[in-house]
């Protein structure tokens, strides 16, 4: 995201990034971590005293491949789609998150779905990993700084959760809040914690809307936003919250970093939209990248990023300069 810097620090040092959300591992890894932690009792040093293998990516079971492909584009290389991040939790370069998210710690972790639905509820990861078979959907991801990718997400419709809970009528919006700090501190450009994204509820059960797990057949590398996050492939990838711990069910628009950062520039609904540029830069193109070419290909940018036939039915009728 490219703002300009005010309260401008540097990326939070490992002590700070909240250590009492731990990392996720599947069965033997955490075993193996419960049991190696218990016998140190070294909760306080987490990070530290994790062991390594408790942080490497695990190989998701029982995968099941989908017709949600890219065929006009190359698949990004694994390696750029885990080296090239935006996570400013983890630091403002986009090799930042990749170098310094080894410090976030996903096991135990909690996402708290509370709100106005009939059936609030606390899910353990690992409940919410087991709810619905994973699925792997290859979609086109669209940075509001007009580069993308083509990444193999791993993961199941948002709105399967979204039942189990049981929205209230009174439900219109559906936000997400990410990890938090334990102090208060400023992330780059100004953002504060947690970072807060949002959808309008027909978003959020929109098919196409993808909780999150994993990529490549794999969970999720910390930087990606370990251990879940949302994936939302027509929107800018600003909307699609990682690490998240919150999905809060409300009445109103719910207030989300970029857009109270800046809302002449970052909107709440933040389609992809080759039309609507924004106010600093283009949005009629965009810099392919699917191999680790200093020089990517430029292509121009779809409408919906490529997905109109699923959703421009959401927003027939309103202004897409007003509600950009
Ligand atoms: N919590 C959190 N979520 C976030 C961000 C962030 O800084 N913090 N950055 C967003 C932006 S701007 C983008 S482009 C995508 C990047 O996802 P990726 O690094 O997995 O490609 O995550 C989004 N989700
Ligand atoms: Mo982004």
């Amino acid at each position: 995201m490219m703002l300009y810097p005010k309260n401008r620090v540097k990326e939070p040092p490992a002590s700070e990034i909240t250590p009492k959300e731990t990392y996720q591992a599947f069965e033997l890894n955490r075993r193996q971590l419960v049991g190696g932690l218990a016998a140190t009792g070294a909760v306080a040093g987490l990070a530290a005293a994790m062991p390594k293998q408790a942080r490497a990516e695990v190989k998701l079971q029982n995968l099941v491949t989908t017709q949600y492909t890219v065929p006009d584009r190359a698949t990004t290389p694994e390696g750029k789609a885990k080296s090239y991040n935006n996570f400013y939790e983890f630091g403002e370069e986009k090799d930042d998150p990749a170098r310094n998210a080894h410090t976030l710690v996903t096991y135990p972790w909690n996402v708290k779905v509370e709100g106005l639905v009939a059936k609030p509820r606390t899910f353990e990861f690992g409940e919410l990993f087991h709810l619905q078979p994973m699925q792997q959907r290859v979609y086109r991801f669209r940075c509001v700084e007009a580069w993308s990718m083509v990444i193999p997400w791993d993961g199941f419709p948002l709105s399967e959760l979204i039942k189990v809970v049981e929205p209230l009528p009174t439900a219109k919006f559906v936000q997400f809040l990410s990890l938090e700090n334990s102090k208060e501190e400023i992330l780059p450009f100004g953002i504060p914690w947690p970072y807060s994204e949002g959808l309008r509820m027909d978003e959020a059960m929109n098919p196409l809307t993808l909780l999150t797990f994993g990529s490549y057949g794999e969970t999720l590398a910390n930087q990606q936003g370990a251990p879940v996050r949302v994936i939302v492939p027509w929107k800018y990838g600003f909307k699609s919250a990682k690490s998240i711990v919150k999905i809060r069910f409300v009445k109103h628009m719910p207030p989300t970093t970029w857009n109270e950062l800046a809302p002449n520039e970052y909107g709440f609904y933040a389609n992809v939209n080759p039309y609507v540029d924004h106010p600093r830069w283009s949005q009629a193109h965009e810099r392919l990248l699917n191999s680790y070419s200093l020089f990517p290909q430029v292509v121009p940018t779809l409408m919906y990023n490529g997905y109109s036939d699923q959703v421009a039915s959401m927003y027939a009728g309103m202004d897409l300069r007003k509600n950009y």
